[in-house]
């Protein structure tokens, strides 16, 4: 297990962690996750996440590939939440709407970035506190996220936090995944396994509605495993609305896991979190030619497991909630096993 740490530019450094047949390559701006190589079935070692050729063309990005997302993932309508009888107004995104922390959200953060070592683990961590106001969130938010790659090969991500006062608070990591190791190939064959048995339904602007739907006999069952290409080629009305594919939160039954397949390289990747689902996003809408590694990008080429608790919590209290008290320890984790 070792680690190197080089400037690619002004302030930003890029991070390569080093374990037996695995690289985590990782970014203080943002916590973007550049690279993640590992071998396939005949020992090849390939590139799986998606990422720019070039670093500066992160500063860009739209499509938040590899970042740490926050404060809060998702989507939240008319960017404006209630909170002790108060209404909290965010800065609008997206339409009139907020998306994935607002435009100072973490994506574009320079994290204060530490490598630490020891016997089990290899890991960079990156902090950062989220000032009172900051895309109109209250309370200051201290952030402290741990990336650590252990001697057993997995990689986890740690969030912990703490406020000053009450606020809402959902981070997450939007990796897009190819296990192929060729973003010339999509990800329609990759074999997704998963106890999920509910989404929450969006609208035409992909806001989530307040409904929770049952995944039984719609392309969203993923119980007995089940190939990507079916929601992508599917006339479900729900994969249709968010552009042929993927784009929801799935809600987790019992086992808080996503096994996913990919039989031409035989790769298999096993993501276990702490988190209560996951939004599942088979980059419907990835822009055509951006400078990608392994070539120019275009959509159904990376698949995303963006582990978080759902902000529709905040119009739907049935749900588990994004609220955190004042000075209450947050911390969620999530594991990425690669075999
Ligand atoms: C699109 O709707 C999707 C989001 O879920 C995704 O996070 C974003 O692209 C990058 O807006």
């Amino acid at each position: 297990m070792k680690w190197q740490a080089k400037e690619v530019d002004d302030h930003w450094i890029e991070f390569t962690l080093i374990g037996d047949n695995i690289e985590i390559h990782c970014l203080n701006y943002g916590g973007i996750i550049t690279k993640i190589v590992v071998p396939d079935k005949n020992g090849k070692m390939e590139n799986v996440v998606l990422g720019y050729k070039n670093v500066q063309d992160y500063k860009k990005d739209t499509h938040f590939l590899g970042a740490l997302i926050g404060r809060v993932g998702g989507r939240i309508p008319n960017a404006e939440f209630q909170q002790n009888g108060q209404t909290f107004s965010l800065v609008a995104n997206e339409r009139s709407h907020h998306l994935h922390g607002g435009p100072n959200g973490f994506h574009q953060v320079v994290w204060k970035s530490e490598v630490f070592q020891n016997e089990h683990e290899v890991g960079v961590q990156l902090r950062h506190t989220s000032k009172a106001g900051a895309d109109g969130y209250p309370g200051d938010v201290e952030m402290t996220v741990y990336y650590s790659l252990k001697k057993d090969r997995t990689f986890t991500i740690t969030y912990e936090a703490i406020a000053t006062k009450d606020t809402i608070l959902s981070p997450t990591n939007h990796m897009y995944f190819n296990l192929s190791g060729d973003i010339q190939i999509p990800i329609h064959q990759h074999i997704v396994t998963t106890d999920c048995d509910r989404l929450i339904e969006v609208d035409q602007e992909l806001l989530p509605t307040d409904l929770c739907l049952p995944v039984k006999e719609t392309p969203f069952d993923f119980r007995n495993g089940k190939m990507l290409e079916s929601g992508i080629a599917s006339n479900h009305p729900q994969n249709e609305i968010v552009g042929n594919g993927y784009d929801h939160y799935l809600l987790f039954a019992k086992e808080k896991a996503i096994h996913v397949s990919e039989p031409l390289s035989g790769r298999e990747l096993v993501i276990t979190t702490t988190e209560p689902g996951f939004v599942l996003y088979s980059a419907n809408r990835l822009e055509e030619g951006l400078a990608l590694h392994g070539g120019p990008s275009k959509a159904y080429q990376g698949v995303c497991f963006e582990t978080q608790t759902h902000p529709a919590s905040l119009l739907n209290p049935t749900l588990p909630s994004v609220r955190l008290h004042a000075n209450k320890k947050y911390k969620q984790q999530t594991t990425y096993a690669f075999t």
